[in-house]
């Protein structure tokens, strides 16, 4: 047997589950924290599991890099290295070359790029990025495929997604099946229903562990990525796990966990943290704007991470005032831990039957904004 995962529970469309990998089981609808290059950034392993954090995400790209992927294979693999015990899904590397490498060549055999750290001349194909998954030891790995930029024709969104199908069947060739552990298929179509239809026809005939929805969240805007999911996911088998990669708001995770997705990973609690940004129950705040400078409170008097538990609004605010880096680190930590409790609180209302009043109690939170 490879990796599954198993339904739960159903509220509406939306769904509860359990996927099981080598390193362990996770409760889904579930949040990976980005551990980019094997590391979540200013986060220590225990710190991001205490958030109750079960899956993280690593990147190819990064790490086939720096430190290599062979290095990291003689240090033991990736959870090794970061000292992870729980599942890691490793990203194929595609759409990371187009986002960050300078020069970059795709053809039919794969994409010949630039390094973004020093200018070195790399290549990755189907097949290489698959065995470079396996030298991490990642529990999922994903299909290299090419994000479809946004806006796109409908003749460069089908040729883009063809050139990814074809790329799915030689990643479903090269990867070895072992217990625990799977390979999930992208789905991709721009925002063409007929394009999306044909791509998970085309992925559920070669057959995978899991079905990811690739290609949004690109600039295509919140209504127009529910138009897709709407018309994508149904046509997804039911019996196998869904990721929406690199997705998104807390809005934006709820309106997906409401039709059918299991996985989410994004940078934006990470990332917004190390500027200065926090996600609350009541929406957005920025901890750098002066309105804080002599607040006593915590940031969300709800919340059970470090920095709300024995910090002041008024420190985080001196912190980032003051360029320290505890306050990328806590408030990096708080941004977690807001994610991981509202996976906690979906999975909880389906499982009880109550996902649309929860979702609406959460929606309504974010209102009010900052920024
Ligand atoms: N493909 C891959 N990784 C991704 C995406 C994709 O389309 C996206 C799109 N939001 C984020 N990360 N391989
Ligand atoms: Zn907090």
């Amino acid at each position: 047997m490879t990796l599954n995962w198993t339904l739960d529970a159903t509220d509406g469309t939306a769904r509860a589950g359990t996927l099981r990998t080598a390193h362990g089981d996770v409760p889904t609808p579930v949040f990976m924290p980005v551990g980019t290059a094997g590391t979540v950034k200013a986060m220590t392993a225990d710190a991001v599991r205490s958030t109750g954090a079960r899956m993280v995400l690593g990147n190819t790209y990064h790490l086939m890099l720096r430190p290599g992927a062979e290095r990291v294979a003689r240090l033991g693999g990736l959870h090794r290295m970061m000292d992870w015990s729980g599942p890691i899904l490793t990203d194929s590397g595609g759409f990371q070359v187009m986002s960050l490498s300078g020069l970059r060549k795709m053809d039919e055999q794969g994409v010949t790029f630039q390094s973004h750290i020093d200018g070195s001349k790399h290549r990755l194909t189907p097949e290489h990025s698959v065995e470079i998954q396996r030298l991490l030891d990642a529990d999922v790995t994903m299909c290299l495929d090419e994000c479809t930029p946004f806006p796109a024709t409908e003749k460069q969104a089908a040729e883009s997604m063809r050139l990814s199908m074809r790329w799915a069947a030689r990643c479903r060739e090269a990867f070895t099946p072992r217990e625990g552990y799977g390979l999930f298929g992208i789905v991709q179509g721009g925002v063409y229903p007929d394009l999306r239809a044909e791509s998970v026809d085309a992925l559920t005939a070669i057959g995978f562990e899991g079905y990811a929805v690739g290609g949004l969240a690109v600039g295509e805007g919140q209504e127009m990525m529910f138009s897709v999911l709407d018309t994508t996911v149904p046509r997804l088998p039911t019996d196998k796990a869904r990721y929406l990669m690199g997705v998104g708001t807390p809005s934006d995770l709820v309106g997906a966990v409401r039709r059918g997705i299991d996985m989410f990973d994004c940078v934006m609690p990470t990332r917004s943290g190390r500027t200065g940004r926090a996600y609350t129950r009541h929406g957005m705040l920025n901890m750098r704007n002066a309105r804080h400078a002599d607040d006593g409170g915590p940031i969300d008097p709800a919340c059970t991470c470090p920095a709300c538990a024995r910090h002041s609004r008024a420190y985080m605010h001196h912190l980032f005032k003051a360029g320290e880096m505890l306050g990328p680190m806590l408030l990096t930590w708080h941004n977690i831990q807001y994610y991981q409790d509202l996976m906690a609180e979906l999975g909880g209302a389906i499982l009880a039957g109550r996902f649309e009043e929860t979702a609406a109690r959460i929606d309504a939170g974010w209102r009010n904004s900052e920024e």
